[in-house]
């Protein structure tokens, strides 16, 4: 019995067909986009409305599936001219389905796929990409999205509904307005030449309605409606937020003063974080606004809350049937939205001034707005596997330790790479996480402030300290003076060059460079360090560019005079002589962190030392 029960229950599943999203494979639309994200929904054909989404649900990379929608759809196109000539309703008085959907060619759906309608390409269906997903530094990504889009004639006009499904769970609802100019006066308060003769194009203005019928995740009884607005303060020097629950069906204006914005948010189900999963309206097109005569009340308010009637469906000239009301305005009768199926209506406004440029054809104009997944995700679902690398964390291993101070060291004398590409290429250092101190530079000073956080020397610079980096300002004390001393022979035909630095007050990081000609032969080899004063020392030589590179740091600090390295010179013969040695650059930087002047001039010489010649 059991077995014959489940195996029912199987039959009874629809193939290939998701949870809620119930429609047959011809009016089902099922897209995982690169990164993982699924789209998938139903469509369907009304004779006023044209093409009807329903059932519109998200899956982000990795995550559940959600159902958004239960349906969405085009509510009016009331286009009133401003010389009261016409005011049209396009949706109700000429509808986008039927004989004004347009047979879509494959020329104007390139890359895509002609969703068919009893033999008419209703819907095309294109993968586009839309940019950055993201971009951080050394690290970005491209993103997708599915469109939708029909067209419908209406008149001279052919409208483009668009549904752009972004990787990011985003919504982008547009309309695209083109053809030809409708109607035309020579009335000059009303209108802009566009032909010979003084025949302008009629100025008019296009409302376009949606109607979305939310039904956020499992139930569609349980969401709730939010208002945002940014509220300044008396001085107006700050700005903050309030959030206001719409209890009952109501109407509301947009305003950009107060940033004002709304969502539907459902009230059971959290993301990850335990914020309650939401969608944001966010108001685009803002530039225009018809606030129309009394006998066209829908005009009075943009946004629209109200509780789900089947027969309310068109924002004007709504059928008059099963006790339903002619519009919208009328929708909002003060009915409670508390445990009730709600519906959002919102409307964009663009004015039409005509110009040359509408004429033979006009150019497409677009207009619409957005819906924004808020907190739906616990991330972002387009970066989720992103590493980023905290300041200090140049081995990028979520630890900020000796390593870290270890690889800037390195970097400092020229022994390790250095890479601004995520994820870090074996052994190199990550360029945009060195510059510890923010002075614009990777080096000895931050190794130095990276390894004093590692053994518990607190300096402003240790993790988890917040805000801006700013740079130590130079310390006015008595220089440090580095010097090149006498050159000694060694007893194995080599000259040791020693560099030593005097310092009154105590040394943190210490950077030397030097420099020698590149084209000499013979050995050049260097010791950090040999007193071994510093806690961690490095020193490089570059015989292609003829460079030696010494750097030295110490947590704790070192003051007096320091032998901070030694260049080793071996001729590559008996009759040879030894290069010219040069101090090139000094970087000297306190226990913490600032910057100490430095001279490195010579009683003489101006830090030049020229070597003997070698003579044995
Ligand atoms: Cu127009």
């Amino acid at each position: 019995m059991l077995v014959a029960s489940a195996a029912l229950l199987w039959l009874h599943t629809p193939i290939g067909a998701q949870p809620g999203a119930n429609c047959s494979a011809s009016f089902f639309v099922d897209e995982t986009l690169t990164n993982g994200a699924r789209w998938q929904l139903c469509w369907e054909h009304r004779s006023l409305d044209g093409i009807v989404l329903r059932d519109v649900y998200f899956t982000p990379p990795g995550g559940v599936s959600r159902r958004i929608l239960a349906e969405g759809s085009i509510a009016q196109v009331h286009v009133p001219y401003d010389d009261n000539s016409a005011r049209f309703h396009d949706i109700t008085d000429d509808g986008f389905g039927d004989n004004n959907l347009n047979n879509l060619t494959a020329a104007e759906c390139p890359g895509g796929a002609l969703l068919q309608l009893g033999g008419k390409n209703a819907i095309c269906q294109q993968i586009q990409p839309r940019g950055h997903a993201f971009k951080g530094l050394g690290m970005q990504a491209q993103g997708e999205q599915l469109s939708l889009f029909s067209v419908s004639t209406s008149g001279e006009y052919n409208y483009i509904p668009i549904w752009r499904f972004l990787d990011n769970g985003a919504v982008e609802l547009l309309m695209g307005a083109a053809g030809k100019l409708q109607r035309f006066t020579t009335d000059s308060r009303y209108g802009w030449p566009v032909r010979p003769n003084g025949v302008r194009g009629t100025s008019h203005i296009h409302n376009y309605y949606w109607r979305l019928d939310f039904d956020l995740g499992e139930h569609g009884d349980d969401d709730v409606v939010e208002e945002f607005n940014y509220l300044a303060s008396a001085d107006n020097t700050r700005r903050a937020l309030g959030v206001t629950r719409i209890i009952n069906e109501t109407a509301r204006s947009i305003d950009p003063v107060g940033m004002r914005s709304w969502r539907i948010r459902d009230d059971g189900a959290a993301n990850a974080n335990g914020q309650p999963i939401s969608y944001h309206l966010e108001p685009i097109d803002v530039a225009h606004r018809d606030v129309g005569p009394d006998f066209e009340p829908w005009t009075t308010s943009d946004f629209y809350v109200t509780r789900h009637r089947a027969c309310e469906r068109y924002a004007s000239h709504n059928p008059q049937v099963s006790g339903c009301a002619d519009n919208l305005a009328a929708f909002v009768n003060g009915e409670s939205l508390v445990g009730a199926d709600v519906v959002l209506w919102y409307g964009v406004t663009f004015h039409h001034i005509a110009r040359d440029e509408d004429e033979p054809m006009m150019h497409t104009h677009w207009s619409g707005f957005r819906l924004v997944p808020r907190d739906w995700m616990d991330a972002n679902p387009v970066a989720a596997d992103l590493v980023t690398c905290a300041v200090g964390d140049v081995t990028c291993d979520g630890q900020i330790d000796a390593a870290d101070a270890l690889f800037m060291l390195q970097y400092d004398v020229g022994l390790r790479a250095t890479s601004g590409q995520l994820p870090l290429p074996d052994g190199a250092l990550y360029t945009y996480a060195c510059d510890v101190s923010g002075e614009g530079a990777c080096n000895a000073i931050d190794a130095l402030l990276t390894l004093q956080c590692d053994v518990g020397l607190p300096n402003r610079f240790c993790p988890p300290v917040e805000g801006l980096r700013a740079t130590e300002p130079a310390q006015a004390a008595a220089p440090v003076v580095v010097t090149v001393g006498n050159a000694t022979q060694s007893p194995h035909d080599a000259t040791r060059v020693t560099l030593r630095a005097a310092a009154a007050a105590e040394i943190g990081a210490l950077s030397i460079t030097a420099t020698y000609d590149p084209n000499w032969r013979g050995d050049i080899a260097c010791v950090a360090d040999p007193a071994a004063s510093f806690a961690l020392s490095a020193c490089h030589v570059d015989p292609a560019a003829g460079v030696v590179r010494f750097s030295l740091v110490s947590p704790a600090g070192v003051a007096g005079d320091i032998a901070a390295g030694e260049i080793v010179i071996t001729p590559p013969n008996e009759l040879s002589t030894a290069p010219l040695v040069m101090l090139d650059s000094v970087v000297v930087a306190a226990p913490n962190g600032a910057m100490l002047a430095t001279d490195t001039q010579r009683d003489d010489e101006a830090g030049r030392l020229f070597l003997p010649l070698v003579e044995r």
